[in-house]
């Protein structure tokens, strides 16, 4: 198996600086040689560097580095859809802003392999805001609305090949949701889980619910992890910390049962900040969460089948 590493420093998503250092991080961090002994095949692309695009002036006033997300979001579709061709794409972030490229990317490419796309989003947030509802004006709140092909977006971002299915995501560790989201969440269809789902139910049995629906679909499945899905106490590298995050073990769990699955096409690591994170430990946390993603495990057990 290969692993193909390709660092997005984006940054317009967010007033807050400090996102770009995030692909640098992940490689003082050691990501590489971490997935290089499993036995895996890492290749490290270096980081992309989008060409410029124009994009008029949205009416809404709060919006904030949109034709830095714009051009963004197509470099990144391209190179998402190349990548997965080859391996497991891993895309080092960055805010959040970058999964409106990876994410319509990885969707083109399943359209075109007749399969359909499922996404996990682990995050604090549904980032599920539209151009015309978002009011902080970070665009990194956005990238799920516009993957899934919800209005408002044409002529500001480049336009979708193949929206997924709002039935096809999945949505866990959820806790700070904005009213304009709350009503999308209350009709779209997408499966949420909030911090109560996962202390009610463990989040073993809810994200192993939804994988048994990607394989009996068919599916790929893309898994968008960000950093502030964790409980900040122990990552926090990140600028929209929510308390009462997902623990230590609950994300490791869910990235040993992910790794079970054998069903993850690609991976985005976002929103880490290393400007605000204490002597590396989030990068270093995230590293391990996606060495347990790809297959780090303490014994080897048998797998349960999906
Ligand atoms: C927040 C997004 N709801 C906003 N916050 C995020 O600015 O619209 N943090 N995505 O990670
Ligand atoms: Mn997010
Ligand atoms: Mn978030
Ligand atoms: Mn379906």
């Amino acid at each position: 198996r290969r692993c193909i590493l390709i660092g997005a420093p984006v940054q317009a998503g967010t007033r807050r600086l400090g996102c770009d250092m995030g692909p640098s991080a992940y490689r003082a961090a050691g990501l590489g040689p971490a997935l290089a002994g499993l036995g895996l095949i890492v290749e490290d692309r270096g980081n992309l560097a989008p060409e410029p695009v124009s994009v008029p002036p949205h009416p809404n006033p709060a919006i904030h580095g949109l034709p830095e997300v714009a051009a963004w979001t197509a470099a990144l579709a391209d190179a998402a859809d190349a990548a997965a061709g080859e391996g497991v794409p891993i895309f080092l972030g960055g805010d959040h802003s970058l999964s409106a490229g990876t994410v319509s990317g990885i969707a083109r490419r399943a359209a075109r392999e007749g399969r359909p796309l499922f996404v996990l989003w682990l995050d604090a947030h549904p980032d599920l805001h539209t151009l015309d509802t978002t009011t902080s004006g970070h665009l990194h709140g956005v990238p799920m609305a516009y993957a899934t092909g919800a209005p408002g977006f044409v002529g500001y971002l480049p336009p979708l090949a193949a929206p997924v299915a709002p039935e096809h995501v999945c949505m866990i560790g959820l806790r700070s949701v904005d009213p304009a989201e709350r009503a999308i969440l209350r009709d779209a269809g997408i499966r949420v889980h909030d911090m109560r789902a996962i202390d009610e139910s463990g989040i073993g049995l809810l994200l192993a619910a939804f994988l048994d629906g990607v394989a009996a679909a068919g599916g790929l499945l893309h898994v968008s992890l960000d950093v502030d899905f964790l409980e900040p106490g122990i990552a926090p590298g990140v600028g929209t910390t929510v308390p009462g995050g997902a623990t230590f073990r609950e994300a490791h769990l869910a990235m040993e049962i992910l790794h079970d699955s054998g069903l993850v096409r690609s991976l985005d690591l976002v929103e880490l900040n290393p400007f605000l994170d204490e002597r590396g430990r989030t990068a270093l946390l995230m590293t391990d969460l996606a060495a347990s993603l790809m297959g780090r495990r303490v014994l080897d057990r048998p797998t349960r089948s999906f």
